[in-house]
């Protein structure tokens, strides 16, 4: 028998624990071990009964997605499945952690299910672009009716067994030690003369066809405009779940199943799942020495540091928070606290919680109040004296060995690290507002840092429940630059004949959360003209310009905040509504320039924006600034609104073949010769007859 499951017979009990840490994924090795395990059970005369459960922290947590993609080694799960359920033994899952996939599959073929009180089940394989495909669809809604059981698979949420929506699947709740409960609970089984119950042959869950058929037509209008094709097989599975035989359900089954799992869409999601957890694994991780974070100083109040004020508490961190004054204080003190109370009414947060947090803020006016706080954040305006002011401040005032962090957008954090003793201690961090409503953080990381103030950083993002990504240098961002290069390709396009709004149509139908004129607009054009404003005056910058921007700005449209930018923003369109006056003065620019309006095809538009993120995430790349292709994704799916189902800009391009992408590039060069141009890593992967996703080694 394989290592991966034991096999131990107590008290006439054949145990069959499964060892695959770190989260007893079901993978070639498990299903063998499992199945031999079963037959010595079912040939043993001295085991009346059978237990299957997980070794460490958790029942199976799903099949061994590593093997998705390859043909799968024998046995298959679902034909694991059918046998232990066709076992003429009883068998029993005791499940403990988080029983999800087709881990939770294995549970619901065996006969009884027996769990912790705190342990988890789901299905979370729509996430994932695919199905449960070892028998989820069928069996589930067998104990628990179509809507429970698609209300589990279609939000790939997993739930605590305690919850009545689990109910149908839990024979019982155990407290004590989970294998001597099992036991005890397969051998009242034999004390009771119970037998093998096969969920196959379950009725309950069809006991009202009307309500069975009135969730599946529900369900299917709710998944109708999904992007993700997995949502909608997953209704046709539950509904054949009912009008066809177990056998032929199963068969409907595999066949949806083996559609999703070798589509685009599921390598991407797979792609993302595997990529969020490259990317916390930041080099300066090991052999660091990090120091203990208990209390978290944030310095500035307005709504970048109210967002990290309230990540920082939800940890259950003691921050102090500095203001410049009383009345900005008591401003930031009183949204934060409105903040929190809108939480609690709205059932979110529980009263007492809410005022344990406002325990934990110290508000104050002066740095020294700074004086035991392990990190730092800076969160004023993004101004470099003013920063400079702040870190030469806190250098006065924090112990030795506190890690300080700017959330600097454009300045160089080695400079403002200069301002202090110990610039080894400094590092950068960028985070969109709300901070606290993100998932994802860059982790500016300057050639100077230390591995201790990084694995600190990093340890409080994940405490925060922030993914942590790294960037090297000093002074970039990796979404910032990303969403740049995209931007240059829209104004150029806007330039050369279609409109913003077309634009940021043909990105949203892409799968964008927004299109880039939107963006701009929410994140205010003051700053992007400031900043071009500041690059002009250093001498022309290279490569074609384009103005538009600027002349909106110098007809005071300045965003979403100033009721106007690409968009005009009223109480009768608070998301935005086109405006002839900006078609006019794009025309009118057009003009000045001797451009020959060309429409745009929506493709072609998506084409442009793709490849010149594309290509700016290998530029990133070869500067050292990005550490892997993945890392790019992670940050443009979460904090950029890039559809996970693509997988990310980069992931993107692999599926398409960044040779295509790179003629792409080539072909627009008649544009501007220097933005489109391929970076030289196209040619090294050509060459090498590999995509990015070689370089995520
Ligand atoms: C499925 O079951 C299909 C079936 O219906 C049909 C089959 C025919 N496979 O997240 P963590 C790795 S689809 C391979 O950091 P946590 C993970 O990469 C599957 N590896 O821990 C990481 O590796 P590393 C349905 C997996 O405590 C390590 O385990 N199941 C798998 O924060 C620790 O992971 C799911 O979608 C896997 N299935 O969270 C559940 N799962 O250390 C996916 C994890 O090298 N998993 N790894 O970076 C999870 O949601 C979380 O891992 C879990 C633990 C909540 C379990």
């Amino acid at each position: 028998m394989g290592e991966t499951v034991g096999y131990e017979v107590k008290e006439g009990i054949a145990v069959l624990a499964i060892r695959n840490p770190p989260v007893n994924a079901v993978g070639a090795d498990v299903r063998k071990g499992l199945a031999e395990g079963l037959r010595r059970g079912i040939a043993d005369p001295q085991v009346a009964a059978i237990v299957i459960l997980g070794a460490g922290r958790t029942f199976p947590a799903g099949s061994d997605m590593r093997e998705f993609g390859e043909t799968p080694a024998d046995p298959w799960l679902p034909g694991l499945c059918n046998e232990i359920e066709a076992c003429p033994k009883p068998v029993v899952a005791a499940i403990h952690g988080t029983a999800l996939g087709g881990g939770f599959e294995l549970a619901l073929s065996a006969h009884y299910r027996i769990a912790s009180e705190r342990a988890r089940i789901g299905f979370p394989e729509v996430t994932l672009g695919i199905l449960p495909g070892a028998g989820g669809t069928q069996r589930a809604p067998r104990l628990a009716g179509a809507a429970d059981s698609l209300d589990l698979m279609l939000s790939g949420r997993p739930i605590g067994v305690t919850r009545k929506e689990a109910a149908p699947y839990i024979d019982q709740i155990v407290h004590g030690d989970l294998e001597t409960e099992a036991i005890a609970f397969a051998r009242g089984l034999l004390a009771q003369g119970k037998g093998p119950r096969p969920t196959r042959d379950c009725r309950k869950g069809f006991d009202d066809p009307a309500a069975y058929q009135r969730a599946i037509t529900l369900r299917k209008e709710v998944v109708a405009d999904r992007p993700d094709r997995a949502p909608g097989e997953i209704v046709k599975c539950v509904e054949a779940a009912e009008l066809l035989s177990f056998d032929m359900g199963m068969a409907f089954e595999r066949a949806a199943f083996e559609d999703c799992v070798r589509s685009d869409q599921a390598a991407s999601l797979r792609h993302v799942f595997f990529a969020e957890r490259r990317a916390a694994k930041f080099p300066e991780l090991d052999g660091a020495r990090p120091r203990r974070v208990a209390q978290v100083g944030i310095v500035g109040g307005g709504t970048a540091g109210r967002g990290l004020v309230l990540a920082c508490l939800e940890a259950e961190f003691d921050v102090v928070l500095i203001e410049r004054n009383g009345p900005a204080l008591r401003d930031s003190l009183g949204k934060i606290n409105a903040y929190l109370d809108r939480q609690v009414a709205q059932g979110r947060l529980r009263g007492q919680l809410r005022d344990e947090r406002m325990m934990r803020i110290h508000g104050k006016t002066d740095f020294v109040a700074l004086s035991e706080a392990d990190l730092v954040i800076e969160a004023v305006a993004d101004d470099l004296r003013e920063k400079e002011q702040v870190f030469y401040q806190l250098d006065a005032v924090v112990p030795e060995g506190a890690v300080l962090v700017t959330t600097t957008m454009r300045h160089d954090v080695s400079r403002i690290a200069k301002q202090t003793g110990d610039p080894g201690s400094v590092l950068g961090l960028g985070i969109g507002t709300p901070a606290h409503l993100q998932r994802v953080a860059e982790v500016i990381v300057p050639s100077e840092a230390s591995a201790d103030a990084v694995a600190a950083l990093v340890g409080v993002l994940r405490q925060i429940r922030k993914i942590p990504v790294r960037v090297g240098g000093a002074t970039a961002h990796i979404g910032r630059a990303m969403a740049d290069a995209c931007r240059h390709a829209a104004e150029l396009m806007v330039e050369d004949g279609t409109t913003p709004y077309l634009v940021d149509e043909a990105m949203r139908a892409y799968g964008m959360a927004m299109g880039p004129f939107e963006r701009l607009d929410r994140d205010g054009l003051r700053e992007d003209w400031a900043l071009r404003r500041a690059m002009a005056e250093r001498g022309a910058p290279e490569g074609r310009q384009v103005a538009i921007l600027d002349r909106l700005c110098e007809a005071g449209r300045f965003g979403k905040a100033a009721g106007k930018g690409y968009y005009i923003y009223d109480s009768e369109s608070p998301q935005g509504r086109k405006d002839p006056e900006v078609i006019a003065l794009i025309r009118a620019e057009r003009e000045s320039k001797g451009i020959q309006a060309q429409g745009i095809s929506a493709d072609e538009i998506q084409r442009r924006c793709l490849a010149a993120m594309v290509n700016e995430g290998a530029r990133l790349l070869r500067l050292g600034v990005a550490r892997c292709p993945s890392d790019i994704d992670v940050v443009m799916v979460h904090g950029y609104g890039f559809p996970r189902w693509r997988g990310g800009p980069m992931k993107a391009a692999d599926l398409i073949g960044p040779r295509i992408i790179q003629r792409d590039i080539e072909s627009f060069a008649a544009q501007d010769g220097v933005f489109w141009s391929p970076e030289p890593v196209f040619d090294s992967l050509f060459k090498a007859g590999q995509g990015f996703d070689a370089l995520n080694a």
